[in-house]
């Protein structure tokens, strides 16, 4: 039986796995391997593609081999790992990032060459893996470089979602959707571990048994769908760990109704299979947004099922008291889509394993930490408990406990105080009942955080106000996000991390991003000056080649780059920048010639999704077309503006766009956006920031000083007053805001009641984002940043200064506080 681990057949083993050193000739010769075997294909017929692929296994293969050796060293240790729940991993492509992280780009890059191929043609072929809607996904991604990087025992947990994030096509002016196959050519960067199945129940009933003074419960019946699970690796930088993220797809549990064949039914006999199927079939396409759809709460119980069983497995191989289940597990929930979980382990506990119900709450609330990102009601998932109850009929009950035994908690703490109980309650009492997730979410929990300062403050002062008064303010914590410098900066925007690396005389700063701090020094060196403007300059003239590729429009490298990416959103106020651009466009329109050679010439970029039921923010996307198609064939402004909106803006998108910046503008109405994160990018791409009073731009701007930011409009403090005001009081519209909005309504951009709805949002809709409130101060702003890129040289130092001061935004920081404060997990480095 055990002679496979006799020493000789072990040292046999070990002589036949795959070579530990690689260089380049190992490489072309499994490059080879792979055209030969994998793709069954030769020399006469290997295009890009297929040196992508074939590039990509001989990357898999080392990968595996890494993945292998971190988990044999994390199960043999037995240390306490985190398992990051998250329904979103916005990952991008996978070949260069693994290149990069394990040090092989440039004996590949040779090989590859040496064989025919150009890397960059290669590494073109990849579809991103869009499995994330927006920067929640992305924080995820990023988490994940930094826990496997800085060699923390961790895996992360999601859905194998067939189609990803839509792609937009851009058709008169308007946005269009279609779907996302990602997966139609093989995907080399999973490994589906078709022997690890997970029965996971839906529906069915609760059967109550009583076994002498004790009650137990049965969940019996119902039906059944197997979660499949697939392995991604994520390889850390510079060292041997890869960790995982183990994905869900839903299959069915038998594949075909005979009966139903036999009785002629042929449609129906596929049907169980199809519905099964179709459970991780789509992402929803939300971002910042609920839409309480059945089939979306079935995703996520299916996903935390999944997930938890796979977690309590792993546990109980190693045979320990449940006592010892939160020294060994840290999960945290990445918002409250997998807030399940918490009802699900105690379910767990008390119904199969048979703890008591106490040791069991007290063994849960010690294992999960809870992680906000916004405050937008809208936002908040709430699930009506009729349909938790057919879905989940035993999860229904439990809730319903675990909310009885905590609202006698909270009367004890607040006695006869009703309306505290109905504010902290996990349900509300509407018609129907709901469950609030992040309720549940904050009472499982034993830690819960924002992701930046003011966040984590605003939601201590107004969603959660109630909870820090019953449990004390140190439940709540702040963890300002943070990005990989690894992807966003080394990969993104190789030039300048060459530069960067030349300057400091070493690569640590890649690991540890304070040690950026240095390059403040040659802030007085010219020559270092000229070729930091150079390199942003090159990167200039690629997104220049991008943008005449996609839109057909030439934009000048030499004018300012402008830009603004994010998911398209009202709070974000992607109509509050082109409204701006419509003000800068009737106003060099209004100069005369001298007066235009004064004038900076710009190129205004926008990119971003909306969601396909987002009725505002699809008109926001036409109407920056319509503007775009205006400004851009008008000759009297002499190519003084542009405007230009880069369709299906992805990961991938992002690191062209991201490092040929200038100014980029994160814009939200403060106290709207939790965070952000692509204020970051931009900034450690030495790109200034155009923003407001919100999220992690106040912490950016406290990190690079009042010279290197442009800061505009209201305080979030502010904010309640200025609504108040537009509801009740007839406030006057800014006067700019007024002339921009008669011009769109005068026809110049197209039929006028297109827009209707939209400027409606500022007259009937009384201007919930307050853009009449803040234009002023835009503009105001926008002024100083024209004024600004004209002293050249001084434009240079800042965005030097930018990226010497971004050592806080890493992710590596972020993780290395949620590690310790939170997870108390510590690093094991293989
Ligand atoms: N966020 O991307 C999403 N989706 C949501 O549904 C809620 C929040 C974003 O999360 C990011 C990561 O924390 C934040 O930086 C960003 O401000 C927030 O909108």
């Amino acid at each position: 039986e055990l002679s496979k681990w006799r020493p000789e057949v072990i040292e046999l083993w070990e002589k036949c796995s795959v070579p530990e050193t690689i260089n380049k000739e190992t490489f072309q010769k499994s490059f080879i391997r792979h055209v030969n075997t994998t793709l069954a294909r030769s020399i006469y017929n290997v295009d890009n593609f297929s040196a992508y692929q074939a590039t990509a296994h001989a990357v898999r293969d080392r990968l595996i081999q890494r993945w292998n050796e971190t988990q044999q060293i994390h199960t043999e240790r037995d240390q306490k790992r985190v398992y990051y729940l998250s329904l979103e991993f916005l990952l991008g492509r996978s070949l260069d990032n693994a290149l990069l992280n394990l040090g092989l780009k440039d004996s590949f890059g040779e090989g590859v060459k040496e064989l025919g191929f150009k890397m960059e043609d290669i590494l073109d072929q990849e579809v991103d893996a869009a499995l994330g809607n927006g920067g929640l996904g992305r924080l995820a991604a990023c988490y994940m470089d930094s826990l496997a990087t800085l060699c923390y025992p961790a895996w992360g947990y999601g859905v194998r979602y067939t189609y990803g994030i839509f792609q937009q096509k851009i058709v008169d002016g308007y946005q269009d959707e279609f779907p996302d196959y990602w997966l139609n050519f093989d995907n080399p960067w999973e490994l589906p571990r078709v022997d690890i199945v997970v029965d996971v129940q839906f529906g069915g009933h609760v059967n109550k048994i009583t076994e002498g003074d004790k009650v137990r419960h049965e969940w019996i019946g119902g039906e059944t769908v197997q979660a499949v699970a697939y392995d991604v690796p994520i390889p850390g930088y510079g060292v041997k760990n890869c960790i995982n993220i183990r994905l869900w797809n839903s299959k069915p549990r038998r594949k075909f109704d005979f009966g139903k064949f036999n009785a002629g039914e042929y449609d129906q006999a596929v049907q169980e299979q199809m519905k099964a199927e179709f459970l991780t079939a789509v992402l929803y396409p939300n971002d910042n947004h609920m839409v309480g759809k059945e089939l979306r709460l079935k995703q996520q119980y299916f996903w935390v099922a999944a997930s938890l069983h796979d977690i309590v497995r792993r546990f109980k191989k190693s045979q320990r008291d449940w006592n010892e289940f939160p020294d060994q597990v840290a999960i945290q929930l990445n918002d409250t889509h997998p807030a399940l979980a918490i009802v699900e382990l105690q379910r767990i506990l008390v119904d199969e394993e048979r703890l008591d119900w106490d040791a069991a709450w007290d063994i849960v609330t010690h294992t999960f930490a809870f992680t906000n990102h916004t405050v937008l009601p809208e936002a908040m998932e709430k699930w009506p408990v009729p349909m938790i109850s057919q879905l989940l009929p035993r999860h229904i009950q439990i809730i319903f406990d675990l909310n009885l035994f905590f609202l006698q908690r909270v009367e004890k703490f607040a006695p006869g105080d009703r309306d505290f109980l109905a504010r902290l309650s996990i349900i509300e009492e509407s018609t129907p009942q709901y469950v609030r997730m992040a309720h549940l979410a904050i009472v499982g929990s034993h830690r819960v955080n924002g992701v930046a300062k003011l966040h984590s403050k605003l939601i201590k002062e107004t969603i959660f106000k109630d909870f820090v008064k019953y449990y004390g303010p140190d439940k709540f914590e702040n963890k300002t996000n943070g990005i990989t410098p690894r992807r966003w900066l080394h990969q993104a925007n190789p030039k300048l991390s060459e530069l960067i690396t030349e300057t400091l005389g070493h690569k640590d700063w890649l690991k540890d991003l304070t040690l950026l701090k240095k390059l403040e020094e040659s802030v007085h060196d010219k020559e270092f000056r000229r070729r930091w403007m150079a390199v942003k300059h090159s990167n200039k003239v690629r997104l220049a080649e991008y943008i005449r590729d996609v839109v057909d429009v030439d934009v000048n490298p030499n004018a300012l780059f402008d830009v603004q990416v994010k998911r398209i959103h009202e709070y974000k106020r992607q109509f509050m920048n082109i409204l701006g651009v419509i003000h800068r466009y009737n106003t060099i329109k209004s100069m005369s010639p001298e007066q235009m050679r004064d004038v900076v010439p710009r190129v205004v970029i926008f990119g971003g999704k909306a969601a396909p039921g987002y009725y505002i923010a699809k008109l926001v996307i036409k109407l920056i077309n319509s503007v775009a198609s205006v400004v851009n064939k008008d000759s009297t402004i002499q190519d003084l503006l542009k405007v230009i909106f880069i369709p299906d803006y992805n990961v991938s998108v992002a690191e062209i766009i991201i490092p040929a910046s200038d100014i980029s503008q994160h814009i939200s109405t403060a106290g709207t956006e939790a965070s952000g994160t692509s204020n970051m990018k931009f900034v450690l791409n030495c790109g200034l920031i155009l923003g407001t009073v919100d999220g992690a731009n106040i912490e950016i701007h406290e990190e690079i000083g009042d010279d290197n930011i442009f800061m505009f409009g209201h305080l979030a403090e502010q904010v309640d007053d200025l609504r108040y005001a537009h509801r009740y009081r007839d406030v006057p519209m800014d006067p700019h805001l007024d002339a921009v909005i008669k011009d769109i309504e005068s026809g110049s951009f197209g039929e006028a009641r297109i827009f209707a709805p939209l400027i409606n949002t500022l007259t009937f809709g009384k201007d919930y984002y307050l853009i009449s409130d803040d234009f002023g101060s835009y503009l105001d702003a926008q002024k100083l940043v024209d004024e600004a890129y004209k002293k050249e040289k001084d434009w240079v130092k800042k965005s030097i200064l930018c990226t010497a001061n971004m050592g806080q935004f890493s992710s590596d920081r972020a993780i290395k506080e949620y590690a310790e404060s939170i997870w108390g997990i510590i690093p094991v480095k293989v």
